[in-house]
């Protein structure tokens, strides 16, 4: 099972449909996988459960012929079901030795951070990578907390203990401003499900990385 961590990697796409302008899940998976992305998360938050699965299943095929890793947001049940790579989990869902008793070791899981103080308790629960924001504003996260800004990321790059991803509101604009504070790896919603060519799309993303 392609076992990628965000330190690994330059870029993690979510996906989100309503954002995906009126293509489907499958449809943006394929493109982001072609665009040569190696880590997705399935994070749908308005669908049934059946259907959810549904679309798992079909992103974990593709994701194993493309070499790809696969996380699921939140659902463990549908994770398991379906193969995934891995789960990714906020703040307020299952606790993390939770989900390690119930999914064992070598299921790879994130865990959303918000401060040092909870980058430190994440790497002791066991979780194998943290999620670091929001950097900035987003409209893509219902119940998103406030933007907690560079310094998070700049303490991060040099204290924690465990791969991490920087998020929320990054963006070809200020992509730049997320690498020299220290990411290597920048997890995108809107900015790559929302383009009309995401294969150009990424090209540019990794471009302004570059530059
Ligand atoms: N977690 C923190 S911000 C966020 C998630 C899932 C949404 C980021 O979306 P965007 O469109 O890249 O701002
Ligand atoms: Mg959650």
């Amino acid at each position: 099972m392609p076992r990628i961590l965000p330190g690994e990697t330059d870029l993690y796409a979510l996906t989100d449909s309503r954002l995906s302008l009126g293509r489907s899940v499958v449809e943006v998976a394929d493109a982001l996988l072609r665009a040569g992305i190696r880590i997705i998360q399935y994070r749908e938050k308005k669908l049934k459960s059946g259907a959810m699965l549904r679309e798992c299943e079909a992103l974990r095929r593709m994701t194993l012929e493309a070499g790809a890793c696969f996380i699921v947001n939140d659902h463990a049940d549908i994770a398991l079901l379906c193969q995934a790579d891995g789960i990714h989990v906020g703040q307020e869902d299952i606790p993390v030795p939770s989900l390690r008793a119930l999914l064992g070791p070598d299921k790879i899981i994130g865990l959303s951070t918000h401060s040092p103080e909870q980058a430190l308790a994440a790497a002791s629960s066991g979780a194998d990578y943290i999620g670091v924001g929001p950097l900035f504003a987003t409209q893509t996260k219902e119940d998103v907390c406030a933007p907690v800004g560079l310094e998070y990321l700049s303490w991060a790059a040099v204290h924690s203990q465990l791969p991490f991803v920087a998020i929320g509101g990054i963006k070809r604009h200020n992509i730049g401003e997320v690498v020299r504070h220290g990411a290597m790896c920048c997890a995108l919603v809107s900015e790559l499900v929302g383009a009309e060519d995401i294969a150009v799309r990424v090209a540019e993303v990794r471009a302004c990385m570059q530059a």
